[in-house]
């Protein structure tokens, strides 16, 4: 059965969430962020990043890739559009945009809170990747201008990816919630409402 190792809030959240909005079988083995791997993680992922996925014999460790994955081989889905749907590139884009250039830079900010000691929490890299989010988060608002979710009107995996994202940041911890437009904070209402999400956020 697909093997998800899995740490609450991390990036597993996206392959359980599909898996759940999909209702396909998988099975999970619990992390924790922060805490040493098992021998059988690392030889897989060297990066010690989450998530990891062992399904036979393949293995992935981008949660991107997972979902496409898992739409792919546990499909076919609605969630997942095609390459002739007339919103597949904006679909593709956004995917991407999730982690690559939203979810992605606010690692540096976790780490800094987190790790960094106190006279290096407030530096430059902090302020910078504060400064991008402001501009990014205006890519999220600018695609709701032209529908309801990431690539028209309809839930896509690209709501997963950027619905993690935004969700993260959302924490208030990060201080950077007062830069998410009040468009996107209802949008991301709209997808942590979905009973799958839900279901989700159960699994430990
Ligand atoms: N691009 C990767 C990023 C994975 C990632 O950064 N995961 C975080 C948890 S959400 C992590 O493992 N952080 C610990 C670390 O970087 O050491 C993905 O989307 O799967």
């Amino acid at each position: 059965m697909l093997k998800i190792y899995h740490a609450p809030r991390s990036r597993s959240n996206r392959a359980i969430w599909l898996l759940e909005e999909m209702g396909a079988p998988y099975e999970t083995v619990s992390l924790v962020l922060g805490a040493p791997k098992p021998p059988e993680f690392l030889k897989h992922n060297p990066a010690e990043t989450v998530p990891l996925m062992i399904d036979g014999d393949v293995v992935l460790f981008e949660s991107i890739t997972i979902m496409e994955y898992i739409a792919a081989t546990y499909g076919p889905t609605p969630l997942a559009l095609p390459d002739d749907h007339p919103n597949h590139w904006q679909y593709r884009q956004m995917l991407v945009f999730g982690e690559a250039t939203l979810a992605g830079p606010l690692n540096a900010i976790i780490a800094t809170m987190f790790r960094a000691p106190d006279d290096q929490k407030k530096n430059f890299t902090m302020d910078a990747v504060r400064t991008g989010f402001g501009k990014r988060i205006g890519v999220v608002a600018q695609r709701l201008d032209e529908g309801r979710y990431m690539a028209g009107d309809t839930f896509t995996l690209a709501d997963i990816s950027v619905g993690y994202g935004v969700n993260l940041a959302a924490i208030d911890v990060f201080e950077l919630k007062h830069l998410i437009p009040e468009t996107v904070l209802e949008y991301l209402k709209r997808v942590v409402d979905r009973p799958a999400y839900q279901r989700m956020t159960q699994v430990t």
